[in-house]
């Protein structure tokens, strides 16, 4: 057996409004399932403004306008997720962001199960680890930084 090396690393995943009355505990399972640590996890309604500047990088396209309001129609889950090559691996596991390609190439992913349409699509996940990092600060904070947790996420102090 080959055994390829990845450093530990952090994403930001979040449970979307859409999902989260029918399928937040299967995701949730999902994750645990997985190998993922969940260091850190914040249920929340988010704001116009926040939602604005969680999704700045769209804010020329089409679709910003229905993507704000999709995001703070309801309750959020917001989780950091901890686990060797955990951005590229959570995308894996989301699927393409439109459904029915999802179901296509992917018909085990999150996408292909649950999502309705390209804007209604159930999960986010940080699509590289410098957006990982700014996201998990803006919802987050600093307050818990890497050198207080401990390998099995609990505080020292
Ligand atoms: P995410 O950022 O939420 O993890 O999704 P993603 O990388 O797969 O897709 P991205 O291109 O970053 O788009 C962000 C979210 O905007 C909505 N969207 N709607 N109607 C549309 O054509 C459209 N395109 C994107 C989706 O909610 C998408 O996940
Ligand atoms: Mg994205």
């Amino acid at each position: 057996e080959i055994n390829f090396f990845f450093p530990k690393q952090k994403t930001l995943a979040v449970i979307k409004p859409d999902a989260m009355e029918e399928h937040r505990d299967t995701i949730l399972e999902e994750i645990r399932g997985r190998g993922f640590s969940v260091t850190q996890l914040k249920e929340a309604v988010l704001s116009r403004e926040m939602a604005e500047e969680f999704y700045k990088e769209h804010k020329e396209k089409p679709f910003f306008k229905q993507l704000v309001e999709f995001m703070c129609r309801g309750p959020c889950m917001m989780l950091v997720l901890t686990k060797e090559n955990a951005v590229e691996e959570w995308r894996a596991i989301m699927g393409p962001t439109d459904p029915d390609q999802a179901k296509m190439t992917s018909p085990d992913s999150l996408r292909a199960r649950f999502a309705s349409d390209m804007l209604h699509n159930s999960v986010h996940g940080s699509s590289n680890e410098l957006h990982a990092e700014e996201k998990i600060r803006f919802i987050f904070g600093d307050i818990c930084s890497d050198a207080e947790l401990t390998a099995d996420g609990g505080t020292n102090t």
